[in-house]
């Protein structure tokens, strides 16, 4: 079935008929001002460092600002991260954080919290602007911009090869706003500047590190031409590096790796010449989430979308930024 934006609204308007503590027709709900709150969190998956660091992160920002914490982990499902924020919205929290695994599947949840009238933050990936809006149907968005992050490896990548070579390319989760966002970021870069670097294959390992060691395998068996590397997340990078040593080459030689996220694994493998650089995605979102949520109820207007600043790692600053690395 198709999902409209007009069919999704009519829905929630017809289930709204009556309610006057319902907000109007689309606006976001309001956030009535208290000291603590009771909120919930909406995990896709914690398989990943970078997960564990997110959920850690957002957990300690509840406890320091005494807040209820709702924790759901959807374990890679995103029907199951639906009835995770459907479970949120009965146990009535007053706000809800949501790292929407996929773009489309999670436009339910954002609409079942919008006619409860609870506002939702979204944390780190972002929903089908198609289908919902940030300060409409959702509070905000606030994470990396993906797009510049795959734009800033591929400027980085073309530096290095001096524009020439080959590529297989490992994306993240299949309709995720990161694997959409980075592969654009990258690709149309490497097409526009540096005609000379083939893009040889481009799959998803849905951005786990054993998924692609065994994707890159794979590739690299049909492509034993590559020369370079690009992952969507360093968890398939090092997955990678595993699969270029099966394969009996040299990573950081014969191929180089490169990715996105910073994780400390990665930024370890550039001390170690294995990888080449990755741009940083924190996932540190606790202090800033909250902080929205309490600004919003103390009736402060909250801009749509609010991007995180991302670093970058190379070898000429990977030793000294291995500590602040998650
Ligand atoms: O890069 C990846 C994780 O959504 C930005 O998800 C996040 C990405 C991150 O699984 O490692």
């Amino acid at each position: 079935m198709l999902i409209t934006r007009r069919k999704l609204l009519a829905a929630s308007a017809a289930g709204a008929a009556g309610l006057a503590i319902l907000p109007a027709f689309g606006e976001v709900p309001p956030l009535k001002k208290k000291d603590t709150y009771k909120v919930g969190f909406a995990q896709t998956e914690s398989n990943n460092p970078w997960r564990l660091a997110q959920t850690a992160s957002m957990q300690d920002e509840a406890k320091k600002r005494g807040c209820q914490l709702v924790y759901t982990d959807a374990a890679g499902s995103a029907a199951k991260q639906v009835a995770d924020v459907n479970s949120m919205i009965a146990q009535g929290v007053d706000f809800i954080f949501l790292a929407p695994r996929e773009e489309k599947p999670l436009i339910p949840a954002v609409m079942a919290a919008k006619k409860a009238g609870i506002p939702v933050l979204l944390i780190d990936r972002s929903v089908d602007p198609s289908l919902a809006k940030a300060g409409e149907d959702y509070l905000a968005f606030v994470g990396s911009n993906f797009i510049e992050e795959g734009q800033r490896v591929a400027d980085w990548t073309i530096k290095k090869t001096g524009g020439k070579g080959k590529i297989i390319e490992l994306e993240g989760t299949i309709g995720s706003s990161p694997a959409n966002d980075r592969k654009k970021g990258f690709d149309d870069t490497i097409k526009a500047k540096a005609p000379d670097l083939a893009l040889l294959a481009s799959q998803s390992g849905d951005f786990a590190r054993d998924k692609g060691r065994q994707v890159a395998e794979t590739l690299l068996q049909a492509h034993p031409d590559t020369t370079v590397v690009y992952a969507h997340n360093d968890e398939m990078a090092i997955g990678a590096i595993a699969a270029i040593e099966a394969a009996g080459k040299k990573p950081g030689g014969d191929i180089l790796v490169v990715s996105i996220d910073g994780e400390k694994d990665a930024v370890q493998a550039i001390i170690d010449g294995k990888m080449g650089a990755t741009c940083e995605c924190s996932p540190r979102f606790g202090p800033k989430a909250f902080e929205i949520m309490y600004k919003y109820g103390s009736g402060e207007k909250i801009p749509p979308v609010i991007i995180n600043p991302d670093r970058f790692f190379d070898a000429s600053n990977a030793k000294d930024m291995l500590a602040t690395a998650f």
